[in-house]
């Protein structure tokens, strides 16, 4: 009999230890499990002798196999043999993948972990039916996990598979997945060409105390896209739409009056509250976490700043980051001088990993510290020198869009954006900028206040805020005698921009210098 089409949506890996299982029955759990939503089970369990191991089993297939679920076991061909159950899954240190089959024969379900391309590769051209990806985050339910591989690096592997047509072999990913991350994961990983089948989880269900709601919540997330994902629009960008388009949307934010709630440094608290005003948001400027659910449900957006970070501030950027990625509202991220010291390459990792961010601004330095280029140093957190050419830019840009999945903006001389498909380039802008503090900062601000309005193409929201700033400086530049009265100019710029935009003037924008 050909193997029946397994669903691999979510797969449960049962763990026994008290510190996860407590002391709820194993099969009632696994029975709570299945009837809320499980796919797939794996009897995973390191300690039992064979014969309560092979009993185990065989209570377990009772319940599954009257679900329609597929049992696998860990590691122990000789028990899924005695046990008769679907099939088996085995690690990397485990019997190799032919012997198995071979002992297994061609209807047994088998699959591999793996941790590296490499491994992925070879499990694939062996011939298994599922690999399991991982270690994504650390996890407490595994001792000695091997590297820890995040979001990028499991679309690395898929994306691979798919290049070596290896892409019909099914993936879930497995490592402190749970109902936070579960959306976002999946739509993280996925590589254009090759997307996860599922996700794999031990603790988010066996440690639950509500099994059955714990599983029925994990199947609604797996089969819908994550909030901030609903929105698949885009138009293609010319010079002529981009001038149309831009003043309709900043009078769009000037009527709106959205909450720019903003998590930003110590220095720039007071401009940035003053630049969210003059464009038209309601600017709030909070860094408690705890505060960040009930903002993020008033429909505003958000922009996390690192500029002064300590580990206490890291936790509320997390919580919020996580509250408006719950209910799908536009997050910035902003990396102030992420290369520059290991904390803060620690905290953009940790950031990067503990959610998805709508848009991520920086100069140079810090966008290639964010897409991991090594050997990148930064002398403070300014915007220090460029050292790309501009095809170079656009190429680092437009790879850490498609791998994240979301929009890049590379501030410097020309400005380079891109959405992973269509990338644009911005001119405008004036020196002074370089000269007065918090530029970088308020235009991340900016960004994320227009992205409260402008929720369906997050590229051309992004590129109306870098217009709107950046005529703004080249209007205050005309006035201003240097950087002490550029910034008050500015202000007033950025207002007198939004009130011609209401007005329905929007002819400034035909300065927009764009490619
Ligand atoms: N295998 P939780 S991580 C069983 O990386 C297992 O191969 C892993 O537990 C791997 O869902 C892991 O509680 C434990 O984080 C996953
Ligand atoms: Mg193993």
């Amino acid at each position: 009999m050909p193997q029946p089409k397994v669903d691999y949506s979510l797969y449960l890996v049962t763990d026994s230890t008290p510190a996860i299982l407590g002391n709820k029955d194993l099969v009632k759990v696994v029975e709570a499990a299945v009837t809320g939503g499980v796919t797939v089970v794996q009897l995973r369990d390191k300690t039992s002798d064979t014969s309560d191991l092979i009993r185990i089993a065989k209570a377990l297939h009772e319940v599954t196999r009257a679900a329609n679920v597929p049992l696998l076991i860990n590691d122990r061909i000789d028990v899924a043999l005695a046990s008769g159950v679907e099939g088996v899954h085995i690690g990397q240190d485990d019997m190799d993948y032919k012997t198995a089959r071979k002992l297994l024969g061609p209807d047994a379900i088998i699959g591999v972990t793996t941790n590296t391309e490499a491994e992925a590769l070879q499990a694939a051209r062996d011939g298994a039916d599922y690999l399991g990806v991982g270690t994504v985050f650390s996890t407490a339910t595994k001792a000695n996990t091997k590297s820890i591989i995040g979001t990028a690096g499991v679309q690395q592997i898929l994306s691979s598979l798919a290049t070596k047509s290896l892409g019909h072999v099914k993936t879930v990913c497995i490592g402190g997945i749970n109902a936070r991350n579960a959306q976002r994961v999946l739509y993280q990983t996925a590589s254009p060409s090759k997307k996860l089948d599922g996700i794999a989880v031990v603790s988010a269900i066996m440690a639950a105390s509500d099994p059955k709601i714990a599983s029925t919540h994990l199947k609604d997330l797996v089969s819908a896209p994550p909030p901030f994902a609903k929105f698949l629009f885009k138009d293609p960008l010319t010079r002529e739409s981009i001038i149309a388009t831009t003043p309709t949307i900043i009078a769009g934010l000037a009527n709106t009056k959205p909450l720019a709630h903003n998590m930003t440094n110590l220095v720039v608290q007071h401009f940035a509250a003053s630049v969210a005003l003059a464009i038209g948001a309601s600017p709030i400027m909070s860094n408690n976490g705890l505060e960040a659910a009930d903002l993020a449900a008033l429909g505003g957006s958000l922009v996390i700043n690192m500029g002064t970070t300590t580990p206490e501030i890291r936790k509320n950027h997390l919580l919020a980051l996580e509250a408006y990625n719950a209910v799908g509202g536009p997050v910035v991220f902003d990396p102030v001088g992420a290369g520059a010291t290991e904390a803060r390459r620690e905290g953009t990792r940790s950031l990067m990993g503990g959610g998805w961010f709508s848009v991520v601004k920086g100069n140079e330095g810090e966008i290639r510290t964010v897409a991991g280029v090594e050997g990148v140093r930064q002398r403070g957190v300014d915007s220090g020198d460029a050292q790309l050419g501009l095809q170079e830019r656009i190429k680092v840009v437009r790879d850490l869009a498609r791998r994240e999945r979301n929009v890049v903006l590379m501030t410097g001389e020309v400005d380079v954006l891109s959405d992973g498909t269509r990338t644009v380039s911005v001119a405008n802008g004036h020196a002074l900028l370089g000269e007065i503090t918090g530029s970088g900062c308020t235009l991340g601000t900016t960004v994320a206040a227009v992205l409260a309005v402008e929720r369906e193409d997050a590229l051309m929201g992004t590129l109306a805020a870098v217009l709107l700033f950046e005529i703004a400086a080249e209007i205050a530049a005309e006035k201003a005698g240097g950087p002490g009265t550029f910034v008050p100019f500015f202000v007033d710029a950025l207002y007198g921009l939004r009130e011609r935009c209401k007005a329905g003037d929007g002819t400034w924008a035909e300065r927009a210098r764009v490619k």
